[in-house]
């Protein structure tokens, strides 16, 4: 049987992080393997999504041209796929010429079918520049919330979608200077005119998942609009129309194009140019989408609309959405330093760990929240200790008493009959709920038979029965290794190369002959030749070796007042991003008011709470003192965020809780040299390491001598 499995093509705009990863690319490629041990055909397809404002936003910033940040990220997704063992038969990108190819045969095909209608629309025009700019383009004060720096398309502070004409103040983030709002042309895609046929098609849909329907029935409640499908930008896929020189293909039409660009490719570079058409055109084939949740109404809608447009494609027989995988209740991020990459993880614990991890914890159902305490807690319990261990038990046992395990009929007994169809029946459960794609369901299933098979071998001790019972020993340790040899098998779309390691240790005849195959989970024709080795896994151990007991942030000093009862101190306010603090700080005698207004700083923001003289100090802003000089810290890069946590070297805060005046000395945090520069630094388990955020190192505002102490 042939499946098409396609997902969401990432922005290669910054790095992959683990919200990505549990968001839609490991649960597609759980699917895919367990689908090809089934002996299924499947086509696998992603790439990179290479067009759109964010990519050239960090181009003008970087002042190079956008492919060069695209191919930077769309090198390092690679890398981090691979990495992880995620193989997708072809990782495409939007920039190959191909897919501009296909993306002008769907464009033209439209234009010619009078999908594609020419309306007047009123966009920013920054006279500056003399050129339209993309709403994202444009800055001001959001009409909602009061947020100054609410963006043209949407406010970060409220969360409204936002026209750049409703913004206070709009300016343009290039220039500066506020924009004309002036009248330009686009090709507005008839959506519309699919609305009937979309329902009906969904009214089909009766297995999806509810997150996926309720998003889309949502869109759909206010009926479907024409959409403007082209741009005032010059970064994108052309538009092959007369009088449409200088505006590119809206990104999410074109990047949709991906998935069959990206099979056409494929198909071409394995020499068989027209491999791909049966994934679209034959009926028989099933074509499933994998995406984050806020992809769905494109996948559900739009894409569809744009396959019924061209006649003879497959629409989705599956989309499929997960929730969003957090940090400590944040969204990840690495501009805004919150999280780690996958490459950062990679970097501390194994693959398969990784993906056992983010498998148990994926946001099927509703968001989850990541965090590497957790990650080390459920590897060791749930995947090492139950499930390694046994392993270990059996085939060390195996090897070292030199039984040979052999099955007899014979001799079964009701524990036996009862095992086996426990593994029957989870062999069929996984199945059901890989298919359905509940990959945290299949994966309960196979726990559930790491728990039995934690019973039956304890229960059957062979260590006893060799001396007084040596046939059923044998007999019993050939059903230990069929069912360590099942769920191994099951394991396999989850953590691959130990599988593979571990089917080799229990010396499994059946892997050796024909490889990774669902006939593994069957008990006929099982046979057995351990061979000696060591535990399969090793314990992590990364947590207890993170000295970093500061929490340390950046925040942004937005009132300053005297101290009622103390001539020496302010009250200090300070905004940290998700909330504000009051500080009481002694620093009249060094800084006017005027000077820390507007001050990025660093917070403690671990510090036990205390009354001041009478007010409520919720932090400690840190300030370097030589004896002469007292000088608040400074972050190097000043667009850093407030909220934005410090790292000591390496080391995140590692969340042991809060600490008193003695405890924060004990970080000796101080001025030293790095590099030739002066900088803020701190020495954890003896070593110097420097603070730093965003890749930003701390100096002092004020100049202060190597040595100073910073309290
Ligand atoms: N690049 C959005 C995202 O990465 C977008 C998906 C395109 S799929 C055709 O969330
Ligand atoms: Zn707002």
């Amino acid at each position: 049987m042939k499946i098409l499995v396609n997902c969401a093509l990432p922005y290669a705009n910054g790095p992959l992080h683990p919200g990505h990863i549990a968001g839609a690319y490991l649960n597609a490629d759980i699917f895919v393997r367990y689908q090809r041990m089934r002996g299924n055909n499947v086509l696998f397809v992603s790439g990179s999504d290479e067009h759109g404002t964010p990519i050239t936003i960090t181009a003008e910033k970087e002042k190079v041209d956008p492919y060069v940040i695209s191919s930077r990220f769309h090198e390092e997704h690679l890398e981090t796929f691979r990495n992880l063992d995620i193989n997708f038969d072809i990782f495409s990108r939007t920039t190959y010429p191909e897919h501009s190819e296909t993306v002008k045969e769907f464009f033209m095909h439209f234009y010619r079918n009078g999908l594609l209608k020419e309306r007047m629309m009123v966009s920013p025009f920054c006279p500056t520049d003399g050129r339209f700019m993309p709403d994202r383009y444009i800055e001001g004060t959001c009409p909602y919330c009061g947020y100054t720096q609410a963006r043209g398309d949407q406010c970060d502070n409220c969360g409204r979608t936002l026209d750049p004409q409703e913004l206070i103040e709009p300016r343009c983030i290039l220039h500066g200077t506020p924009p004309e709002f002036r009248e330009t042309k686009h090709l507005f895609f008839q959506l519309e005119e699919f609305q009937d046929q979309l329902l009906e098609w969904l009214d089909t849909k009766t297995f999806w998942k509810p997150n996926v329907m309720a998003f889309t029935r949502n869109f759909i409640k206010s009926g479907l609009k024409e959409r403007p499908i082209t741009r005032d930008i010059g970064w994108g896929v052309r538009v092959p129309v007369e009088g449409y020189e200088d505006k590119r293909i809206y990104v999410w039409f074109e990047a949709l194009i991906g998935y069959v660009s990206g099979a056409r490719i494929y198909s071409r570079e394995t020499g068989q140019d027209d491999y791909w058409k049966d994934f679209y055109f034959n009926p028989e084939v099933k074509n499933y989408y994998f995406m984050g949740k806020d992809n769905i109404p494109f996948h559900t809608i739009i894409w569809p609309a744009m396959l019924m447009a061209m006649g003879k494609y497959n629409l989705p027989y599956l989309v499929t959405a997960n929730e969003y995988m957090n940090f400590k209740g944040l969204k990840f991020s690495k501009s805004r330093g919150i999280g780690y990459t996958v490459n950062e993880i990679l970097k501390l614990v194994d693959r398969d760990y990784v993906r056992f991890y983010l498998a148990f914890n994926l946001p099927e159902g509703g968001d989850s929240d990541f965090s590497l305490e957790d990650l080390q807690n459920r590897v060791n319990t749930e995947l090492i200790d139950k499930y390694g261990n046994l392993v270990h038990r059996i085939t060390s046992f195996v090897v070292n008493s030199q039984i040979v395990p052999e099955f007899n009929v014979e001799i079964m007994d009701e524990t036996d009959r009862t095992i086996l169809s426990q593994a029957a029946d989870a062999a069929a459960n996984f199945s059901h709920h890989v298919e359905a794609v509940e990959i945290k369901k299949a994966l309960s299933s196979w726990l559930e038979l790491v728990r039995q098979s934690n019973s039956y071998f304890n229960d059957s001790a062979p260590w006893t029965l060799k001396k007084t019972d040596p046939k059923r020993c044998s007999h019993k340790l050939h059903i230990s290794l069929y069912l360590i040899q099942a769920l191994s098998a099951m394991a396999y779309p989850f953590i691959p190369s130990s599988s593979v390691g571990m089917l080799t240790t229990m010396g499994s005849k059946k892997f050796r002959e024909n490889g990774i195959n669902w006939d593994l989970t069957e008990l006929a024709g099982s046979e057995f030749t351990p061979v000696k080795s060591d535990p399969p896994f090793r314990k992590l151990d990364i947590i207890k070796g993170n000295p970093n007991f500061l929490d340390l942030k950046i925040g942004e000093i937005v009132d300053v007042k005297n101290h009622p009862s103390a001539d020496r101190l302010y009250i200090i306010r300070v905004n940290m991003g998700y909330r504000s603090a009051q500080v009481v700080a002694g620093l009249r005698q060094h800084y006017s008011p005027d000077q820390l207004l507007g001050r990025k700083i660093i917070i403690v923001d671990n510090l036990k709470w205390s009354k001041i003289r009478g007010e409520e100090s919720q932090g400690m802003l840190l300030a370097a003192d030589d004896g002469k000089t007292v000088s608040l810290l400074s972050p190097g890069d000043t667009a850093v965020k407030p909220g934005t946590p410090v790292k000591i070297g390496d080391y995140e805060y590692n969340t042991s809780g809060k600490i008193d005046i003695d405890k924060l000395k004990e970080a000796k945090l101080h001025i030293e040299e790095v590099d030739g520069t002066r900088r803020a630094v701190a020495v954890l388990d003896n070593e110097i390491l420097p603070l730093n955020a965003s890749g930003a190192l701390f100096s002092s505002y004020e100049e202060v001598s190597s040595g100073a102490t910073v309290r």
